[in-house]
């Protein structure tokens, strides 16, 4: 199995610069074009900017792509062909010559293979509302239990049972640092109303700290949590009464599997009247800021030793 790197993250690999690894399904299942390509290219920028280079991982006719071309990144904003894929279904993917975008787990999965440590998001995927019946729990936490990548993102989805998204990433051995504060970010607001389960205050520290799991001989990743910038997060309220209802509606229309996270972030920006969909925006750019921070942080260390 061959991966193949775009041009930029080629040269990164050649002159051991730092790169940051992407997601694609926020592309292609979690934001409506064309604000998902607009949003991808300033995502990819801001870590340029920061002095890291972007790999958005996507596979395309069966080929594992780290980091997209331009033209590839307007493909995969447009077409409608592509899967979402996670650890159960890439190889699948692969061997049948398919189109699909990556979730975090299957990203994780990439960039691990591609050497790659940090890797921004928006929000995991966790413990669903209703999970006590339909036992709908993400690949993504199992996958930060296994996955040495440190994965930046606000929290998780606020459209998830929270509590138990928390109780199951501590059962699963997964430290959740939040990064400057003692609440947990649920994605489109600050707070989640819990309390932080681990807090950090530099970038520094999330280096050593996966540093430190790596000389304990623990695997699997860690999940750092930034809150959304204060003044682009959604009041709490606003968002509860709308996952409320989408939720509901999930249920009446018997939407099941990988199609609920797709179908809840499109109720709720309906919802909001497209508040979700800027602030979705805004905390995806400030997560590829502290993550690319990270990945310079990181080389330097890995240089130093
Ligand atoms: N963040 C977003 N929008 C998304 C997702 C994250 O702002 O659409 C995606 C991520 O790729 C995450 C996935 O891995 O949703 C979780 O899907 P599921 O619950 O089916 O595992
Ligand atoms: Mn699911």
């Amino acid at each position: 199995m061959e991966l193949k790197f775009s041009q930029q993250v080629l040269e990164a690999r050649q002159s051991e610069n730092p790169v940051v690894a992407l997601e694609s399904t926020v592309i292609t299942h979690g934001l409506p074009y064309p604000a998902n390509l607009a949003t991808a290219c300033a995502i990819e920028e801001i870590v340029r900017e920061e002095g890291a280079v972007p790999a958005t991982v996507a596979v395309v006719d069966g080929v594992v792509h780290v980091g997209l071309e331009r033209e590839q990144l307007d493909h995969i904003a447009t077409a409608r062909n592509m899967r979402k894929l996670s650890r159960s279904d890439i190889a699948h993917c692969m061997v049948t010559g398919g189109s699909g975008s990556t979730t975090v787990a299957a990203t994780m999965i990439v960039a691990r293979l591609a050497g790659i440590r940090v890797f921004s998001t928006g929000g995991i995927g966790g413990v669903h509302l209703g999970a006590d019946r339909t036992f709908d729990i993400s690949a993504d936490l199992q996958e930060l239990a296994r996955t040495e990548v440190i994965v930046v993102s606000a929290g998780a989805k606020a459209i998830l049972d929270l509590p138990k998204t928390l109780e199951v990433l501590e059962t699963l051995g997964v430290p959740v640092l939040v990064h400057r504060s003692d609440v947990f970010p649920a994605f489109w607001s600050r707070d989640s109303g819990l309390v932080s389960p681990l807090r950090v205050d530099s970038v520094e520290d999330i280096v050593r700290i996966h540093l430190m799991r790596r000389a304990l001989g623990l695997n699997g990743g860690e999940l750092v949590a930034e809150p959304i910038p204060a003044g682009e997060e959604i009041n709490r309220s606003v968002i509860e009464a709308a996952v409320e209802v989408a939720v509901a509606r999930a249920d009446a229309e018997k939407v099941s599997a990988k199609d609920v996270t797709p179908y809840l972030l499109e109720r709720i920006r309906e919802a909001t009247g497209g508040m979700s969909l800027t602030a979705n925006v805004s905390l995806l750019k400030n997560n590829a800021r502290l993550a690319a921070r990270i990945a310079k942080r990181f080389h330097a260390a890995s240089v130093s030793r």
